[in-house]
């Protein structure tokens, strides 16, 4: 391989490396733009769908009573706990720290759900 042509390879790698450490930064700088996500958490018919919900950390998610029984949501571990939301009455609370969050329904406690923070 002739020097010019090494060279000729360098600077062709070099210029696509800068050009993915571009992409990179553009892409981390979208995701520090976002405002923090709502995410919705139905009860109905004795449930919480989705029960199993995976949100990045700052993120909001409200719970709404579609039953037309009166129902909670409490934290397991004593980190939230709403009032009796009777039907489409809301509760929401905001995910500041990484964690798995299991909550239930303090009036039907076979009702359980959980929100995991990463
Ligand atoms: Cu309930």
């Amino acid at each position: 391989m002739g020097k010019s042509v090494s060279i000729a390879v360098f600077m062709m790698a070099l210029v696509v490396g800068m050009g993915t450490i571009a992409a990179g930064q553009k892409n981390s700088l979208a995701g520090a733009q976002q405002k923090p996500e709502t995410t919705e958490v139905k009860i109905d018919n004795f449930s919480f769908g989705p029960a199993m919900l995976t949100v990045p950390v700052g993120t909001a998610v409200s719970w709404t009573n579609r039953d037309d029984i009166p129902h909670t949501v409490v934290s397991t571990d004593g980190v939230f706990k709403s009032k009796v939301l009777d039907t489409d009455e809301k509760f929401s609370f905001t995910f500041s720290k990484a964690g798995s969050y299991p909550y239930f329904c303090s009036i039907h406690p076979k009702m359980t759900g959980k929100v995991i923070v990463q």
